[in-house]
């Protein structure tokens, strides 16, 4: 029998609070006010530090290209966060609240964004966001192994369906 189903909305993306970041506990705290303002919910947290294998395995995409080194060095410069966050669109709405990779042209296009008001440089950008579903899944596993993405999509679906 035909059963008709809801599109899933509600979303889980992955997000970092990278070194410079959390570096600074106050602009952590900053930041989770901003979080909660934009109807987030963390599902889950963890603070961490990476080997330097595990960073050019996170950012294997960009390996090869001029900034590649930089940024390894920079995300095993300390201490970081890792947050699974929910909410309806929350891939491109953690994005948005981000804003563009480069603080520099954040601050000219999107000074509201949290990239503007805190990144520091085109690489010391302070955050990161998954940019799709299958990617979410897989860099949350990544941080938070005990999670079951799919159970929880599976969930998230029967409940609004
Ligand atoms: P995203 O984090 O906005 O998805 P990506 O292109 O996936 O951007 O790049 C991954 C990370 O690499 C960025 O967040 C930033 O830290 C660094 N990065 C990206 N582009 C540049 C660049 O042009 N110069 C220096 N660092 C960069
Ligand atoms: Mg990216």
């Amino acid at each position: 029998m035909f059963k008709p189903t809801l599109p899933l909305c509600r979303q889980l993306t992955l997000g970092l609070l990278k070194p410079d970041l959390c570096a600074n506990p106050l602009a952590v705290s900053q930041i989770h006010k901003r979080i909660q303002e934009a109807k987030f919910e963390v599902v889950e947290s963890r603070d961490l530090v990476w080997t330097k294998a595990e960073a050019e395995k996170f950012y294997g995409e960009h390996k090869g290209k001029f900034f590649f080194e930089r940024l390894v060095g920079y995300m095993t410069s300390g201490p970081f966060q890792a947050l699974i966050l929910s909410k309806d669109n929350a891939i491109k709405d953690w994005r948005g609240l981000i804003g563009p990779t480069h603080p520099v042209r954040a601050a000219i296009n999107a000074p509201d964004t949290l990239r503007s008001i805190y990144g520091l440089t085109d690489t010391r950008n302070s955050f990161h966001g998954s940019d799709s579903d299958e990617t979410a899944k897989r860099e949350i596993e990544i941080f938070f192994p005990e999670f079951d993405v799919d159970q929880w999509r599976a969930k998230e679906t029967t409940s609004t369906s």
